[in-house]
């Protein structure tokens, strides 16, 4: 009798994604390959097929229904962007913010790594879809991977399975990744991307930035070399509506780095004194551009769901969050309570008594390290949230008014200032920096020039892409306005300058204001920055002129070293900087 599974046995029609699946069975030597459609009752047989293997742990249904629970190899939490590659024939189109390898060499170690690496286990084969069914930008990828936990995971961030296939078609302009675990060891983690190729292999890896393909892989660093070819943008951006008391929508896109807020503010809930005010989420972490017929920028979110960095999510800071996790969500290196639901640093629940940490260990509110990882992440489905625009599924998308760039910054960058202009604007992003965070390997806390939020994420040279950001403009009559916001400064004695999270309603409102053109301004150096008079303080304690005064303050020391530190990315990219980076800074000194 055959023990053929009832499963995963649907091959695609598609000749390409046979042809190329077939190859890499015969490379990897699989014991079966599994064609993932999509389905419900595909889902449920895939968790229980995960409890099984021990990959995740069902959590308590009753307090968390359909929520799963897993722990990755303690070496293996955070993005690498030390093992990830940009593989492009000529090093120069890497450019000298990214790993470079050559091409062909790069794939001979690869694929002898991945050569047998399946042996005893399981290929799934998962066709995706990134972006709404029918959208101009939307693009289909197929993941090839020996990790059930990626397949669970791509079935939350993803248009995964059936609807896929269909907006492939016959086609063969579908990107194609290759995942394998190997034994998870990381000096042999590699995360590659052939952009040339439309290519992605990851090996080594089962942390979700470095083995979700469709995320980072494809929706920034391939979809960054896309864009440029095809005259739009990827970006690491959340977009959100801004619903007025009178029900105008402005639709705002804001590029932080990772960890710093991103999901949380495209989540945000006014305060009180917000009465009628209402954001919507159309997504928290990347946004696909381009101009529309109509001469605006138009956005969509190509991702279905949310990988969201869990410690620090509570009620206060992100409830729209809280309900979004309180159901069909995988959780990852969190803390598990004994009663089977879940626990992080910054939690609305006190420190558990008694727990297991992210590694395994018991735990207790004595322990030395903490009881969840810093990275650890939450993935949940985007329509769990009670704020979802309805926008979110709309082909088109969004027509964009406003961009922010924000950075996490204790000193020297202003609560909020808008540009000048596009030019000046793309410069601000241009030359962003922020501190480190937990998102990635490495030092924490140290700030670094990350363009726009796409340092790790950019797929090609980042003085090109800066002149692709000044080239969309000919292309958009009505172009967004820029801004950059800082909701991090300190005083000289640690103290936060700013309230932040819901608060930060009061800056957008300032955005969104000057975008409908109904805020004043004031003009400084930097650019316009809002004075007490544009800016609403009401009903906030503590809080008035002389604080606002402190947030915008201008330290011309600080913005020496400033400058210092833009032109050392500046040398760097000196071979493809566009000259308009260069006169701005001349421009901004002379103003200074
Ligand atoms: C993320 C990241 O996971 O930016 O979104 O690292
Ligand atoms: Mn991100």
């Amino acid at each position: 009798m055959s023990s053929r599974p009832a499963f995963g046995s649907q091959a695609s029609s598609n000749p390409h994604v046979r042809d190329w699946v077939r190859a890499m069975a015969e490379l990897t030597q699989p014991d079966q390959v599994f064609w993932c459609d999509g389905s419900e009752a595909e889902r449920d047989h895939l968790y229980a097929q995960a409890v099984a293997e021990g990959v995740l742990v069902r959590l308590n249904q009753e307090k968390l229904p359909g929520c799963y629970y897993h722990r990755s190899n303690s070496n293996d939490v955070a993005r690498v962007e030390q093992c990830t590659f940009i593989c492009t024939e000529q090093e120069e189109d890497a450019g000298p913010t990214n790993n470079w390898a050559e091409p062909k060499a790069m794939r001979a170690k690869l694929l002898a790594l991945a050569r047998g690496a399946m042996v005893g286990r399981t290929l799934y084969v998962i066709p995706y879809l990134m972006g709404p069914p029918g959208s101009p930008l939307a693009k289909v990828g197929y993941e090839l991977t020996d990790s059930i936990y990626v397949v669970l995971n791509m079935r939350i961030m993803t248009r995964m399975g059936e609807i896929a296939r269909l907006e492939l078609g016959d086609s063969e302009h579908f990107n194609r990744g290759l995942h394998c675990l190997l034994d998870v060891d990381p000096t042999r983690r590699y995360i590659c991307h052939f952009p040339q190729d439309n290519e992605i292999i990851s090996l080594g890896s089962g942390y979700g930035g470095n083995v979700l393909l469709g995320k980072k892989c494809l929706a920034l660093r391939i979809g960054s070399w896309l864009g440029r070819k095809e005259g739009w943008l990827a970006e690491h951006m959340l977009i959100m509506g801004v619903e007025s008391p009178t029900g105008e929508r402005t639709y705002v896109a804001a590029a932080f780095p990772s960890a710093c807020g991103k999901t949380n503010f495209a989540m945000l809930i006014p305060p009180e004194h917000f009465a009628g005010w209402k954001i919507w989420t159309v997504g928290d972490d990347i946004a696909w551009m381009r101009p529309g017929p109509d001469g605006r920028l138009w956005a969509i979110n190509p991702e279905a769901g949310y990988f969201g960095v869990a410690p620090g999510t509570n009620g206060k800071t992100n409830p729209n969050a809280i309900a979004t996790i309180s159901r069909d969500t995988i959780f990852t290196n969190v803390a598990l309570k004994p009663d089977g639901t879940v626990w992080w640093e910054g939690h609305d629940d006190p420190a558990p008594s008694e727990c297991t940490d992210w590694q395994g260990n018991p735990w207790t509110p004595e322990s030395k390290d903490k009881a969840a990882h810093p990275n650890s992440r939450f993935t949940a489905p985007m329509t769990n949230n009670p704020a979802l625009a309805r926008e979110a599924l709309s082909p088109e998308g969004v027509p964009i008014s406003a961009i922010i760039f924000g950075g996490r910054r204790a000193t020297t960058l202003p609560l909020v200032y808008q540009a000048f202009n596009w030019v000046h604007g793309v410069y601000l992003g241009a030359t962003m920096g922020s501190e480190t965070t937990a998102a990635a390997a490495g030092a924490v806390g140290q700030v670094r020039r990350d363009p726009m939020a796409m340092l790790p994420f950019c797929g090609y040279n980042m003085g090109r892409y800066f002149r692709h950001w000044l080239d969309v403009r000919r292309n958009l009559d009505n172009p967004p306005q820029i801004f950059q916001v800082n909701w991090f400064r300190k005083s000289s004695d640690g103290r936060y300058l700013w309230p932040g999270f819901g608060e930060n309603m009061r800056v957008l409102k300032w955005i969104v204001d000057r975008c409908q053109g109904r805020a004043g301004a004031r003009e400084t150096p930097l650019g316009w920055v809002p004075r007490a008079r544009d800016f609403d303080l009401e009903g906030l304690p503590g809080f008035g002129e002389a604080n606002l005064d402190e947030a915008q303050s201008i330290n011309i020391e600080e913005w020496r070293r400033e400058l210092l530190l833009q032109d050392e990315l500046f040398m760097r990219l000196y071979r493809h900087l566009p000259k308009e980076m260069i006169f701005q800074r001349e421009l901004l000194v002379s103003r200074l």
